[in-house]
């Protein structure tokens, strides 16, 4: 059972299959002047700070909090190792609040001891724009798990959206809460084979020889679509239209603009590289990818500390074809010396996962909505949102 979950504006499990309810929001928003003003009580030991993401002491607090004690693989050999450049760009998008950037602090040392965060995002389900939060990098330290401290964060990330006057939110987990709008499987594409499987990532096939496996993976030196290039400044408009008209195919997906595709898909170095096509006749911007820089630390490893990962971010192919496009994509992560590509099942990933050599993982990833309802469970190719 969930005490916590049960007593949310979420999906319940209990209502699986009920189409009697309405699609939408589950609760009406009050008035402001109706939510609570004061935040939620923590234990007396402990107490709330707004982490300035502007300030390197405090970003570099939040990474180290982070690196040591947030998201493992089911085995604990991997934990996601966000870097401060990255925190620091995927926490001020445009219109970031300042004070959805929420930790915790042990009174007596000052010790940052957890945190969650918000974005503002527009996500679009259906035909309805909505303004939401997005929640992330929610962790406690692994010295205070299970005294219910999530719930009170959660709890209190709740009430300073709400004094936004903003009612909704998304957030994804590898663990099922009530209730999931779609589970999503991990899928891996190995660059450097022997190195994953070293340190475990992976693991030699059946009949196979690490030499014979090297030559599986093996990849062209440079891409091979004509007008592949970089993303520039210039192409924020082209590159807005082309993902504007791609995402509207999806059931929930974020309503961009262009400010909006500056900050997320402008390339940053070592935070995100994003590619596209532009026409060598026309000069036309026909096909772009894009994908994010998401280090694992290698708990306990010899040889080994860190695990290069690029992540499937934003893909839109109307003139070459997808799986032509993703190989390019491939191409440019190994050239970047990535150890491995990963993707989710979303949008149209999965016409080209098989034939581009991924292999599903071991891990998924469930997405949710809080407070509005979607009737039916969809399919992860009807999703067309990937958070980071
Ligand atoms: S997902 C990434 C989550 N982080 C990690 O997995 C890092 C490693 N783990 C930890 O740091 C802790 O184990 C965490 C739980 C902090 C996860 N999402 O305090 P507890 C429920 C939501 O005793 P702890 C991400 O960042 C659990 O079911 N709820 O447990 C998105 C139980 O409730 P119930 C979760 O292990 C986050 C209660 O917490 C999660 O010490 C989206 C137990 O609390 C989880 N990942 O701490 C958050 N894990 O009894 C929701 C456990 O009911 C946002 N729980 O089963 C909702 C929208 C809010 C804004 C709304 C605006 C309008
Ligand atoms: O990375 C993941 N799994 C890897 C490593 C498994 C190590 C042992 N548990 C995996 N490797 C197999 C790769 C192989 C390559 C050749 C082809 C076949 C496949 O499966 C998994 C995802 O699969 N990652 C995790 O478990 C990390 C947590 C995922 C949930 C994330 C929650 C995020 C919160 C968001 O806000």
């Amino acid at each position: 059972t969930h005490k916590f979950w049960e007593s949310q504006p979420v999906g319940q499990f209990k209502d699986i299959g009920d189409s009697s309810l309405p699609e939408g929001p589950i609760e009406s928003p009050t008035l402001l002047s109706e939510v609570k003003q004061e935040p939620y009580n923590l234990p007396s030991q402990y107490e709330w700070t707004t982490c300035d993401m502007e300030s390197d002491v405090t970003c570099d607090e939040v990474y180290n909090l982070l690196k040591n004690n947030y998201v493992e693989d089911d085995e604990n050999m991997f934990r996601f190792n966000y870097s401060q450049e990255f925190l620091s760009w995927a926490l001020r998008p445009p219109g970031y609040y300042r004070s959805w950037h929420i930790g915790v602090r042990a009174k007596a040392s000052k010790k940052l001891v957890a945190f969650i965060t918000g974005v503002p995002a527009r996500i679009r389900v259906r035909d309805e724009v909505v303004k939401m939060a997005e929640i992330n990098f929610l962790c406690v330290h692994k010295k205070l798990r299970s005294k219910r401290l999530a719930p009170v964060m959660i709890k209190e990330v709740t009430r300073r959206v709400h004094l936004e006057n903003i009612w909704q939110a998304a957030y994804t987990a590898g663990v099922v809460l009530p209730t999931p709008i779609t589970t999503c499987q991990y899928w891996h594409r190995s660059l450097n084979p022997k190195k994953l499987i070293d340190v475990g990532f992976s693991r030699l096939g059946a009949r196979m020889t690490m030499s014979r496996t090297i030559k599986l993976y093996k990849l062209p030196d440079s891409p091979a679509t004509p007008g592949f290039r970089k993303m520039e400044l210039r192409d924020v408009p082209a590159v807005t239209r082309l993902l504007r008209n791609y995402l509207s195919q999806f059931v929930v997906a974020p309503d961009f603009d262009e400010n909006d595709v500056e900050h997320w898909l402008l390339p940053s170095e070592n935070v995100i590289d994003s590619y596209l096509v532009e026409s060598p006749e026309t000069h036309e911007i026909t096909d772009f990818c894009s994908f994010y820089t998401l280090p694992s630390s290698i708990l306990g490893n010899q040889n080994h500390s860190a695990l290069k990962a690029a992540y499937s971010y934003y893909n839109v192919s109307t003139k070459t074809p997808l799986l032509q496009l993703m190989n390019d994509a491939l191409i440019v992560a190994k050239q970047k010396d990535f150890d491995v590509f990963n993707a989710l099942d979303v949008m149209h990933n999965e016409s080209f996962l098989k034939e581009l050599k991924f292999g599903p993982g071991d891990g998924q990833l469930h997405y949710y909505l809080y407070n509005y309802r979607i009737k039916h469970t969809l399919r992860p190719s009807e999703l067309g949102l990937v958070l980071l």
